[in-house]
């Protein structure tokens, strides 16, 4: 019941400017490239999904080209004219294509929001949500301590209750510190995005004890025995984020106690499938999940909060309005951020339509298969 046979899959190819540049000590990122999926059935009904690789390989492996290389050449040959009785066979039928999971997960979202929609269901039912409303969390990119507290005024003034500031080397721990002091109110995750790989345990342990909640990724994504160690010497909670490519990273990081929790991101670990199966690991394992960003768009961001709703997944994820980065978002309805939250969509699916008058203007290529 519910199944669907594939009748057409589009990849739009786009690119958008953010507002005002994303600049941490990894890169600084002004506009956002990104590949759309629509998946339509032999009914007409479609479904959506979004890439999340950037245009370089700055953050992960996988970019927007390989990813568009994979789709075209493999994933969606592979899966076209196909029947699909539940979204989990998706992943079966990739499973000669290595890798490319950021390719694959924009399939396998595709795939989920078609089958909820089949089934007259919101997304977030259909895998076992038990909210309504998600807290919202937003990201603060800052290169001076004045910008820095600006931009957590602001935040706290548009309702935010948590707010994750990047870090870099040469982050001064005490800027850090003095910020935490004056917003008692707001909850604040540091993410170091592996800035502390050449820096010694020392230089992290000075962000001990400021009142952060927990500090993201404060090693490389293979640098499982130092996190390890950084886990053992600190009281703050390690979360670890680039680290968490696949399920067994997963296992790796309870096994060898080198994180306390888990930033997921399920358009770079496969999928909603990968990420369900991460989900329940964890909460059987205890260990506390939140939905990682990576400056998306509403497809991605809708699917993200559909996760967000499940039980275990405590702390507050990066989900800020859209008018954070964008002055146009192409999907409709937009995030709104109100009383510190974003409410989850009752429509069936993930609750977004493209908006293709906005669409049209961003394309930078399509194909159809
Ligand atoms: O490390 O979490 C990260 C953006 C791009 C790549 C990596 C990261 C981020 C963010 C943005 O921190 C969070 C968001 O989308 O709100
Ligand atoms: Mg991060």
């Amino acid at each position: 019941m519910g199944g669907f046979r594939i009748r057409e899959i589009r990849l739009h190819r786009l690119t958008v400017p953010l507002k005002s540049p994303f600049s941490t000590h990894l890169q600084t990122v002004t506009e956002r490239e990104s590949i759309f999926i629509e998946m339509v059935d032999t009914e007409g009904v479609s479904g959506l999904g979004e890439c999340v690789a950037f245009s370089s390989p700055w953050y992960t492996e996988e970019t927007v080209q390989t990813c568009w290389d994979a789709l075209i050449n493999w994933l969606v040959p592979s899966i076209a004219g196909k029947g699909i009785n539940h979204p989990t066979d998706v992943g079966h039928l990739f499973s000669h294509v290595k890798g490319n999971r950021m390719a694959k997960a924009a399939l396998d979202q595709a795939a989920w929001d078609l089958f909820a929609k089949k089934q007259g269901m919101p997304l977030h039912r259909l895998i076992g949500g038990v909210r309504r409303e998600v807290d919202a969390g937003v990201v603060v990119t800052w290169t001076d301590t004045e910008e820095l507290i600006r931009k957590t005024e602001d935040a706290y003034r548009i309702g935010y209750s948590r707010v994750k500031i990047k870090i870099g080397s040469g982050t001064d721990a005490e800027v850090i510190a003095t910020v935490i002091k004056q917003f008692p109110q707001l909850l604040f995750f540091a993410d170091a995005n592996g800035a502390f790989s050449n820096k010694t345990l020392t230089e992290l342990l000075a962000y001990d004890n400021l009142g952060l909640a927990l500090i993201e990724q404060p090693f490389g994504e293979d640098e499982w025995d130092r996190h390890a160690e950084a886990v053992r010497q600190m009281s703050t909670p390690i979360a670890l984020d680039e680290s968490i490519r696949t399920f067994s990273d997963v296992e790796n990081m309870i096994q060898k106690k080198a994180g306390d929790i888990v930033v997921l991101k399920p358009g770079r670990v496969g999928g909603l499938t990968e990420a369900l199966h991460i989900h329940a690991y964890c909460l059987q394992h205890g260990i506390p999940i939140w939905m990682g960003g990576m400056i998306e768009f509403g497809i991605s961001k809708a699917h993200n909060l559909a996760i967000a709703t499940l039980p275990g997944v405590t702390l507050p994820g990066d989900f800020s309005a859209s008018t954070h980065f964008w002055n146009e978002d192409p999907v409709e309805p937009c995030i709104r951020v109100s009383g510190g939250e974003v409410s989850i969509s009752e429509r069936p699916g993930i609750g977004v339509d493209l908006n293709h008058e906005i669409l049209k203007k961003y394309l930078i290529a399509t194909h159809t298969a």
